[in-house]
């Protein structure tokens, strides 16, 4: 009976002084970098920058013939000492973090990427938030079976083995849950990127496209207006999907970034539905039914709302707008030197691609457009970098994306005067982070 609403008791809490531990600090360093006048900078500066960073040869760690390390002077571990390999011993704080106090019980729960410590696009699988209402469950694949019913001709019945000879498709899309940034409804109310922005991960996803086990089914596309997904796992998890989804590009996914689905994301089957927020990518998927209305059930009708300021719910809100966030530097880190910052961060959008990303230091007064770095995917997180040169003074570091549709990402401000303050999911407001004289950086709320 542990099916706990997101982060209900979550958004209003203040933070605790035990979010900030010392393994959150990451900090980062920089060579100075005096000439005044280079300010922010464009693309093209970049390699005169970087040619400015480094020390020149003299110390006593430099590499060289009298200054070799040890490791360099034995022999090696064995091939396969790790038959499946892991992380080097020196990024043992890259890990998912619980938030404390977030949740009544560990097993409806969340657990947050580290997204200050990514890099690309791609989330390592090991690193893919978590989200469970009941716990994760380790399935048998060779007893799983999933299930079509409803307004089809045939109502079916696969194996994993059935399902794995079918022709297949690999996409790359983004996870995210729709209650990410959820604490920052009412105020800042965590310190890091992982607590504000962690329930998003990019994966590539392989499976097979739902519209062909539909098609196999024979769904009566005269009838079927919506189908509802179920997984196999205790918290009977189910969701509504408009048909239009459906025979897009949902997928009923196996693999995950080129090995199967990991447990905790739904092994070994789960729906994969492109732009939608997380709650309708059921794990450990089971059935699907197709049917001519919604099914309300009870992740949509009381949970997974939005309280709008003039009381009324709004139900049935799928689709993950246009966000970006910077995910360095970002909140706990230090910045240790004055001069050149590779500013770097995430961006994303349900509707389609992003188009622009732009970077402010100043909280939102002047904008400049962003590197996107790698391809820009539909439906996909986008990595973008912004050459920055930190002179010392009190900074407000702000990104915002402009996607596909046109849709720009709003000011904090903008979207409460619509939403209100009411709500746990759907925050898609531009993030700020303050850089101190210090060289600390915060979250922080503007007016
Ligand atoms: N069967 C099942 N599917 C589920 C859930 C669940 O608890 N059970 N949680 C949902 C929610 S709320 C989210 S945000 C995503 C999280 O997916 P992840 O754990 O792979 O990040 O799975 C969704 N699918
Ligand atoms: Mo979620």
């Amino acid at each position: 009976m542990s099916d706990s609403s997101e982060h209900t008791q979550g958004h209003v809490r203040p933070a605790p002084e035990s979010f900030i531990k010392p393994d959150l600090v990451a900090s980062i360093s920089a060579h100075g970098i005096d000439d005044e006048r280079r300010g922010l900078l464009k693309g093209a500066f970049a390699s005169a920058l970087v040619a400015m960073t480094g020390k020149a040869v003299a110390g006593e760690s430099d590499p060289n013939i009298v200054n070799v390390p040890e490791w360099s002077k034995i022999l090696g571990k064995s091939v396969a000492t790790n038959p499946y390999g892991l992380p080097s011993k020196y990024e043992a704080n890259i890990i998912r973090r619980q938030s404390p106090g977030l949740t009544q019980t560990d097993q409806a729960s969340v657990a947050f990427t580290p997204l200050q410590s990514m890099f690309g696009m791609i989330t390592p699988s090991g690193l893919h938030f978590e989200r469970h209402h009941q716990g994760w469950v380790d399935i048998d694949p060779s007893r799983h079976r999933f299930m079509i019913n409803g307004l089809v001709k045939t109502p079916m019945v696969f194996t994993m083995e059935e399902l794995m000879r079918m022709p297949s498709v690999s996409r790359m899309h983004f996870l995210e849950c729709g209650a990410n940034t959820a604490l920052e409804w009412g105020n800042s109310a965590v310190p890091t990127v992982q607590y504000t922005h962690g329930m998003l991960s990019g994966s590539e996803w392989t499976g097979v496209p739902l519209s062909l086990l539909l098609e196999r089914a024979g769904i009566d596309l005269a009838k079927a207006k919506y189908i509802l997904a179920e997984g196999a796992d205790g918290s009977s998890m189910t969701r509504t999907i408009n048909i239009e989804n459906a025979l897009d590009d949902c997928i009923v996914a196996y693999g995950q970034n080129g090995e199967m689905i990991r447990p905790e994301q739904g092994y070994p089957l789960r729906l994969v539905v492109p732009g939608v927020q997380g709650v309708s990518w059921v794990k450990w998927l089971r059935r699907i039914e197709v049917g001519d209305q919604p099914y309300a059930a009870k992740d949509e009708a009381s949970h997974y709302v939005d309280l709008m300021p003039d009381g009324m719910q709004r139900q049935y809100t799928a689709i993950q707008e246009a966000k970006s966030v910077i995910t360095s530097p970002s909140g706990g880190q230090k910045l240790m030197n004055q001069g050149y910052y590779c500013v770097t961060g995430l961006a994303w959008s349900g509707r389609g691609v992003v188009k622009k990303v732009e970077v402010s230091a100043d909280g939102g007064r002047n904008w400049h457009e962003a590197r996107i770095e790698g391809p820009a995917l539909p439906k996909m997180i986008t990595r973008f970098n912004f050459d920055w040169v930190w002179k010392g003074e009190e900074a407000l570091l702000q990104s915002r994306v402009t996607d596909s549709t046109g849709y720009v990402q709003p000011q904090r401000t903008e979207l409460i005067a619509v939403r209100g303050t009411r709500s746990i999911y759907h925050n898609n407001a531009i993030q700020t982070w303050r850089v101190n004289q210090s060289g600390e950086v915060e979250n922080v709320q503007l007016g």
